[in-house]
């Protein structure tokens, strides 16, 4: 057998440069390169590697968890078909990775880590930043990847690569399993040699299937359609990663079926269809949430069934309604005593087609569909007119954004009140013109995740819009940006806190108690029953972000907003335009509830009264069990 003698993080580098994929006859490497932070746990094993292998690119970045963010988002804006390393250092670089490595794996989407571990010759222990135990020597800080990773392996001798980073490969291009792979790489173990067989470096092709659903359950399913007199479909991110877009608007103009979607579906049809409901559940259109109150059929497609999407199992209140799922993860398919599709969406719409040949749904319920649709056209039009003073509102900003920005570009978003607004209110024009991540909601993805959209799409414009919190929490990948020269328009909206959970926690009787940045008065911090009788706190978040490096345009009116950004689009690297908006103009919920739980006792009058509210909703929760009879 030939080999070749290598460290063994310069035969992982070797191997993980080699990996392709391939769809529908496409192929391309399945890495884009390497994000990565040095520290004496990996530089002279991984860091090695890729500076004796500059062909797969090393990028700097300033945090673990933002360059785990950057990651999963190139790999989304890519559909999942191609993705990045990220190596750490072990103990803190490492664990600053885990909630990235979360994110990833609740949106589904590949990202492969590559966190440094403890000797694991141990003779030096406790070595720095070795979180020790006395009840096992087996025990490192990089275990709490297991919970929030597909795939987890610790590598304790060089040869362990050999087998480890084939299955590594196998969950990262699983359609149905993919997520977070975490490899444990002890800092000795790392640039340990050993002789390896060059088979494990020859360039390795992996087809991404496009499997489909059991045939008996494809006919079932188009009997289920014709029999059902008020049906829906719910498009999930499977409707986009399948690219079966297409496909979607074919079988909606054919079958008359309105569609609604989900946060990562939110693009499967564009905004202007006669059928499009927009978004479906707590931050739902009335459009959708409407006919899903109604609806005797839900045929999902590509979607987990967050509790934002069910409104928390609220939305589906017909005693009937069945589920037809369509997904590549059998465990998606399941959910809600669905009959199950198994399967990849592009390819098994396409099997139900020739099952559906004249068959549509009755003309009152499509009628009734396209006037709903109509009516929430008119109440986007609505919101984007508000003209709030003295401070913007956020939906008029919204507007300015969806109606000046590139028709081409990609909006970025993950958590706040923004989130729920833009579901509700943005305009999708193309399957990737809404990047939200909203399975995990991470604070601190927007920048971050922005930068990895850029990467993945330079030729569109990006679109970042943060929060002053989200901001707050991670926003040190502009500095990234303008180094690699990857330029991010970025909206900033400055309301002094939480607008989402102080607008949550009034809801529930708590008047905003926590969620302003404010300075604290006789020992108390105050809640929104202050008003405006505080004192902000001196931050200049405008200033913070051209101490970053990015080019900023600070505006205080709409009208400064929309010059500000029609000039972001001619500056010569990141851009922030900072604003402040109002905490209190929120765009309103449309027949639709989330379930957080109230206190059952308390002291506190508003605290007793939301909790009958409570009640009251929490009565409407329903399983869904009916395909199951
Ligand atoms: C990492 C993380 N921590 C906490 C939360 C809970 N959370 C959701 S929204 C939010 C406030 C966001 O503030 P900001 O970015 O200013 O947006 P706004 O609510 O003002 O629109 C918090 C704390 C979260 N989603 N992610
Ligand atoms: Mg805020």
């Amino acid at each position: 057998m030939a080999t070749q003698r290598l460290t063994m993080a310069q035969a992982m580098i070797c191997f993980l440069k080699n990996q392709y994929v391939e769809r529908d006859g496409k192929e391309q490497p399945f890495f884009a390169g390497c994000f990565g932070i040095f520290g004496h746990g990996c530089v002279g094993g991984i860091g090695q590697a890729l500076q004796q292998y500059p062909e797969f690119r090393y990028y700097q970045t300033r945090n673990e968890q933002a360059m785990v963010h950057t990651a999963t988002a190139y790999a989304k804006t890519k559909n999942r078909l191609q993705t990045f390393v990220c190596t750490s250092s072990i103990g803190p670089g490492a664990t600053n990775m885990v909630t990235g490595a979360a994110t990833a794996t609740v949106n589904r989407i590949p990202v492969l880590l590559l966190p440094g571990d403890i000797f694991v010759r141990r003779n030096v222990d406790p070595v720095l930043q070795q979180v020790e135990s006395d009840s096992s020597q087996n025990l490192s800080a990089n275990d709490v990847f297991k919970p929030v990773s597909r795939y987890w392996d610790l590598i304790s001798r060089a040869e362990q690569i050999i087998l480890a980073l084939p299955e590594a490969m196998r969950v990262l291009t699983s359609p149905a399993n993919t997520g977070a792979v975490t490899l444990a790489l002890p800092q000795d173990v790392q640039a340990e040699a050993c002789d390896y067989p060059e088979e494990l470096f020859a360039k390795r092709v992996w087809h991404i299937p496009r499997n489909r659903a059991d045939l008996k359950a494809v006919e079932k399913a188009a009997q289920w359609i014709r029999s059902s007199k008020r049906p829906m479909i719910v498009a999930g991110g499977g409707v986009i990663y399948s690219e079966a877009t297409e496909i979607l608007k074919r079988f909606a103009d054919q079958t008359g079926i309105p569609v609604a979607e989900t946060m990562a579906g939110k693009g499967s049809l564009r905004f202007d269809h006669p059928l499009q409901l927009g978004a479906m559940g707590v931050t739902g259109t009335l459009a959708a949430n409407r006919i899903a109150h109604d609806a005797d059929l839900v045929i999902g497609i590509g979607t987990r069934y967050s509790d934002f999407t069910s409104a928390s199992k609220t939305a589906w209140q017909d005693p009937d309604v069945r589920f037809i799922n369509v997904n590549v993860a059998e465990f998606d398919a399941f959910k809600h005593g669905a009959l199950p599709l198994v399967g990849d969406a592009r390819e098994t719409l396409g099997e139900l087609f020739p099952h559906l040949e004249g068959y549509a749904v009755a003309a009152a319920h499509k009628e009734r569909a396209m006037a709903l649709h109509t009516e929430w056209e008119a109440e986007v039009d609505r919101i984007y007119a508000i003209r709030n003073q003295p401070l913007t509102s956020q939906g008029e900003l919204i507007g300015a954004v969806n109606e000046l920005g590139s028709p081409e570009g990609i909006m970025v978003c993950a958590a706040g009140s923004l989130p729920g607004d833009l579901h509700k209110l943005w305009r999708s024009r193309h399957p990737k013109n809404y990047h939200l991540e909203y399975g995990y909601s991470c604070m601190g993805y927007e920048i971050a995740g922005g930068l990895g959209v850029k990467m993945a799409a330079p030729e569109r414009d990006v679109y970042v819009m943060v929060g002053d919190g989200s901001y707050l929490m991670l926003a040190n990948e502009i500095v990234t940006s303008v180094q690699e020269g990857y330029k991010l328009i970025i909206a900033l909206f400055d309301n002094h806190g939480f607008k989402s959970i102080g607008g949550l926690s009034r809801s529930m009787g708590q008047e905003g108690f926590g969620t302003r940045y404010i300075y604290r008065e006789d020992g108390i911090l105050a809640g929104d029953t202050a008003g405006e009788n505080v004192r902000p706190l001196p931050v200049d978040l405008a200033a913070n972000a051209r101490s970053l490096g990015a080019h900023v345009f600070e505006c205080t009116t709409y009208d400064e907003f929309v010059a500000a950004f029609k000039k972001a689009h001619e500056t010569d690297r990141t851009t922030v335009i900072y604003i402040q908006n109002d905490r209190y103009v929120g765009v309103p919920g449309y027949d639709s509830w989330w379930d957080v739980h109230v206190a059952e006792v308390s002291e506190m009058e508003g605290v007793r009264e939301a909790r009958k509210q409570w009640e009251a909703m929490r009565a409407k929760e329903r399983y869904y069990l009916k395909g199951q009879s």
